[in-house]
């Protein structure tokens, strides 16, 4: 396959709700659009970075400068090297030089091998090992100015058919909203997300949210603090997912070997792709780690590839994988319906769906094409 051109588009989608996290609150998600022109299909991706760096380094701008000064640059030369021979298993090796940016990373693999897969004829799903025809949903709810809302919230996503609720935490906003939603509810699998919000001394005050059986507690501790995190495992009961600690392959391997993590939440774009993902995944079922697939507010083209990755085996929990109105009025592609609390794997090749031209016009902000 040989690679003709990147093209990147700043695309700005209104959210149907604003989503408050503890790191801000997000009410468009600005989203870099990636796409791969080769000799034989074009493909898709998309940077799961938003406008600001607040869940990581990375941010939209940023990812567009660091594709066009350094990452398209160096595929051209990697495909001077390797002639026709281009694949997207070449992508990390080529631009593994360059530090860190894998959320910029994964989009511009993700749409060249979206692109190989739609040339060979192979969805996502297949690629990768996937197991399943639908995956379980979950949601992820942010956090609300009253319990009452919250609530409100809560109600309409398990009328939605959602089979998880997961509620973001954060220092004064913590307790009381999941023993409010506990105590409303009963027993539905609840669990909770603080995005790096508490320190090692908050221990005392996580162990309380041992008494509402939570499913899990979500990156409770900053990204760095792995120690922290394992020490926490030993005060509380509540079983310790990482998601920010969780960069790569070895980060994985290294919060299992120290006791810092039970559950791992895999986002294909924080570890810089899908090929990445997919290692996590092996290595994590081979340490009987169960995984799931978080979400970054995915549109569609995101949305397809993080759904043919929960299909996988280790992918035992419900995943933040929510249909598209949960996001938006209108998505790029066809929308990501839920039925009976479940989203169906695409089966067509590559990630099976594509961007609606006039939709994706509609919602870009800005473009640049740029020849590999
Ligand atoms: O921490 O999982 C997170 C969204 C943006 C950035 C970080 C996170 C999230 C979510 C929402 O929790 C997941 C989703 O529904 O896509
Ligand atoms: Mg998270």
């Amino acid at each position: 396959m040989k690679l003709a051109a990147i093209e990147t588009r700043i695309v700005e989608m209104p959210l149907v709700t604003p989503f408050r996290t503890s790191f801000g609150t997000e009410t468009m998600r600005q989203v870099l659009v990636v796409r791969a022109e080769t000799d034989e299909a074009e493909g898709w991706g998309e940077c799961g970075a938003s406008e600001a760096p607040l869940y990581s380094s990375e941010y939209t701008e940023g990812a567009a400068a660091v594709i066009r000064e350094f990452f398209v640059p160096a595929l051209r030369d990697a495909q001077r090297d390797l002639g026709d021979d281009f694949d997207a298993h070449r992508v990390a090796p080529a631009l593994a030089a360059f530090k860190e940016h894998r959320l910029a990373k994964s989009a511009i693999e993700t749409a060249i091998l979206d692109a190989q897969l739609r040339a060979q004829g192979i969805s996502f799903a297949s690629a990768l090992g996937a197991v399943r025809e639908s995956v379980p949903c979950g949601v992820s709810l942010g956090i609300t100015d009253t319990i009452d809302q919250l609530l409100d919230t809560v109600a309409a996503s398990l009328d939605a058919g959602y089979v998880r609720i997961k509620l973001k935490i954060e220092p004064g906003w913590d307790l009381d909203p999941v023993r409010a939603v506990r105590e409303r509810f009963g027993d539905i699998d609840l669990q909770v997300d603080a995005n790096a919000a508490y320190r090692r001394s908050d221990a005392r005050l996580l162990a309380k949210l041992d008494a509402f059986d939570l499913t899990l507690l979500e990156q409770p501790l900053p990204a760095d603090d792995l120690l922290g995190h394992a020490a926490l495992a030993r005060e509380i009961t509540t079983p310790i997912c990482l998601d920010e600690s969780i960069t790569s392959a070895r980060a994985a391997a290294t919060a299992i070997e120290l006791g810092a993590v039970h559950i791992v939440n895999i986002k294909p774009g924080r570890v810089g792709g899908y090929l990445e993902a997919r290692r996590i995944h092996d290595l994590c079922a081979a340490h009987d780690v169960p995984v799931w697939c978080g979400g970054m507010l995915e549109t569609g083209i995101g949305r397809a590839a993080n759904v043919a990755l929960a299909a996988l085996p280790g992918f035992l929990l419900p995943g933040d994988t929510s249909a598209s109105e949960r996001y938006f009025a209108t998505d790029l592609t066809e929308p990501f319906r839920l039925e009976e609390g479940r989203i169906a794997v695409p089966t067509g090749p590559g990630l099976g769906v594509t961007p609606i031209p006039e939709v994706l016009d509609r919602f870009t902000v800005r473009q640049d094409r740029l020849p590999c």
